[in-house]
C-alpha cells in the first residue's frame, strides 16, 4: 500500500523533527500534540524546542501545506507514536524506578477510532520490552481488528543536536508484531532513510534500543568511576584516559557530573525493572552514574567549607551549566540541574548559569561573565562551547567536565 498521509502523535524532540522531515518529503503530515500552545506555535511555522535546522524544516513544511498541527488525530495511512516514556520517580533510592508507559497507552487510545484496515501503526518511543504488543492489545480492546493492521516498533536513535541529519542517515531497526508488519513498516522507512533499515521482531527491536543506551551508560560509568579513583590517587583523570585510549583496543568515554537526559539515564532502568535481579552490571552502572552527581555535590560543599574556614566568609559559588549535556537547552534528568538544586536547597550561595536558557522558574539565571566576576568558587558542570578557553584568575575552579583544559 502506498502511504500518502501520516499522523504523528507527540510533537516533541522526536515527533516534530520526524513530522517536519516527512512533510518535506511530500507526505501529508497531521501532527498531534495535547498542548494547545505547541500546536499553535507549529501552525505559525515556528518551533517550541531548540534543535539546529529544525526551524527551517518546520517553516517549509507548514508553508507548503504538508504539515498541520492539531490536538486531535485524523484518519491516515500511517500513525507514528512519538510520546515520552519516562519512569515513575521513586523516593526510595535503593528501589528500581518503574517504567511509565501511560503516554503510549493514551496515544494508542487516541488513534484507535481513526485506524482502518491496511494502516501501519508505528511505536517510535523508547519502550520496555513488550510495549508494542501492548499497543496491539489496546487497539484490539478499542475495537480495531488488529489482524488487518500492521503494528511495529521502530525505535528513534537520533542524537539531540544532530537530529535532522541523523533522522535520515542513521540505520534503523524495525520489528513488527508480524512479518508482514515488519516488511510494510521497513519499506515505509526506506522511502526517507538513507541508512540501512534492518528487519527483526518487535521485542528484539525494543531490546536493541535499550541495549544501545545501556551500553553507553555502562561505559560512562567506567569513566565516572575512574574519575573518583583518580581524585583519590591524585591523578589527572583526563590525562589518564587520553593515555589509556592510545591502546588500540581501549576506548574509554568521558567522565562528567553524572549522566542525564531522557534516554541514557532512563532506559537502562527498563531492563533492570524487567530483569528480576539479573541485570547486575546495568543496574550498578546506573547507580555509579547517579552517585557521581552526589560525589560532585560533596566535593563542592567541602571546597566551600575550606574557603569559609580560610577567608572567614561564605563563598559565592557559580554553577556553570544546567543542561544535561553541552550546547543544548534540555534540562530533562540533568545532573547539573540536580547538583545546582541541591546546593541551593542545602543553603549554599549559588549563582546559576545556563547560557542556553534565558529564564528558569525556580531561580535566577545569571550571565556567565557576571557570575565568574562575582563568584569565589567556579564549578563547571557542563562543557558548553562558550566556557571553553575562559581565563579565570584568583578563583577556586572545580572543573567536572574538562572544559577549562580545552
Ligand atoms: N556523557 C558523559 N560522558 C560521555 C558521553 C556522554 O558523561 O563520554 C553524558 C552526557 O553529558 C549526558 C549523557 O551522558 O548527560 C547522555 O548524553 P549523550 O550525548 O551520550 O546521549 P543522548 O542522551 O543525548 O542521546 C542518546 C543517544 N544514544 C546513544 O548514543 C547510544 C542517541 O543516539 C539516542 O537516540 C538517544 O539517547 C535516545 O533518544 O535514546
Amino acid at each position: 500500500m502506498k502511504i500518502k498521509t501520516v499522523c504523528v502523535i507527540g510533537l516533541g524532540y522526536i515527533g516534530l523533527p520526524t513530522a517536519a522531515l516527512l512533510a518535506n518529503r511530500n507526505y501529508y503530515v497531521h501532527g498531534v500534540d495535547v498542548v494547545q500552545s505547541t500546536v499553535d506555535t507549529i501552525n505559525e511555522g515556528k518551533i517550541h524546542i531548540v534543535e539546529p535546522e529544525l526551524d527551517t524544516f518546520v517553516r517549509s513544511a507548514v508553508n507548503s501545506g504538508n504539515l498541520k498541527a492539531d490536538i486531535k488525530p485524523i484518519e491516515a495511512d500511517c500513525f507514528i507514536l512519538a510520546v515520552p516514556t519516562p519512569f515513575h520517580h521513586n523516593d526510595d533510592l535503593h528501589a528500581c524506578p518503574a517504567p511509565n508507559i501511560d503516554y503510549v497507552i493514551a496515544a494508542t487510545r487516541s488513534i484507535a477510532p481513526y485506524v482502518r484496515p491496511g494502516n501501519i501503526v508505528i511505536l517510535e518511543s523508547t519502550s520496555p520490552v513488550g510495549t508494542t504488543d501492548k499497543v496491539a492489545e489496546v487497539l484490539a480492546e478499542s475495537g480495531v481488528d488488529i489482524s488487518l493492521v500492521h503494528i511495529a516498533h521502530c525505535p528513534e536513535r537520533v542524537l539531540p543536536g544532530h537530529i535532522m541529519r541523523e533522522l535520515v542517515e542513521n540505520d534503523r531497526i524495525v520489528g513488527g508484531t508480524t512479518a508482514e508488519a515488519t516488511k510494510a513498516t521497513a519499506d515505509f522507512y526506506r522511502t526517507f532513510v538513507s541508512g540501512e533499515v534492518l528487519e527483526t521482531d518487535a521485542k528484539t527491536a525494543e531490546m536493541a534500543k535499550l541495549t544501545e543506551n545501556s551500553f553507553r551508560d555502562v561505559n560512562i560509568a567506567f569513566a565516572n568511576e575512574l574519575s573518583i579513583l583518580c581524585d583519590k590517587f591524585g591523578i589527572d583523570v583526563w590525562n589518564l584516559i587520553a593515555l589509556a585510549n592510545r591502546h588500540p583496543r581501549v576506548n574509554i568515554l568521558q567522565p562528567g557530573a553524572g549522566v542525564g537526559g531522557h534516554c541514557i539515564a532512563v532506559d537502562p532502568w527498563f531492563i533492570v525493572d524487567a530483569a528480576g535481579g539479573s541485570a547486575r552490571l546495568i543496574e550498578t552502572a546506573r547507580r555509579v552514574n547517579d552517585y557521581k552527581s552526589e560525589w560532585v555535590i560533596e566535593k563542592v560543599k567541602n571546597t566551600a567549607l575550606t574557603f569559609e574556614n580560610t577567608h572567614g566568609r561564605i563563598p559565592k559559588i557559580a554553577c556553570m551549566g544546567l543542561a544535561f549535556k553541552p550546547d543544548i537547552d534540555d534540562l530533562r534528568e540533568s545532573p547539573a540541574l540536580f547538583i545546582t538544586r541541591r546546593l541551593i536547597a542545602d543553603g549554599t550561595n549559588v549563582l546559576a548559569v545556563e547560557p542556553n536558557i534565558d529564564k528558569f522558574k525556580e531561580f535566577d539565571i545569571i550571565d556567565f561573565k557576571v557570575a565568574i566576576a562575582q563568584a569565589d568558587i567556579i564549578v563547571f558542570l557542563v562543557g558548553h562551547k562558550v566556557f571553553k578557553g575562559l581565563r579565570i584568575a584568583n578563583k577556586v575552579v572545580l572543573d567536572f567536565c574538562n572544559v577549562t583544559n580545552n
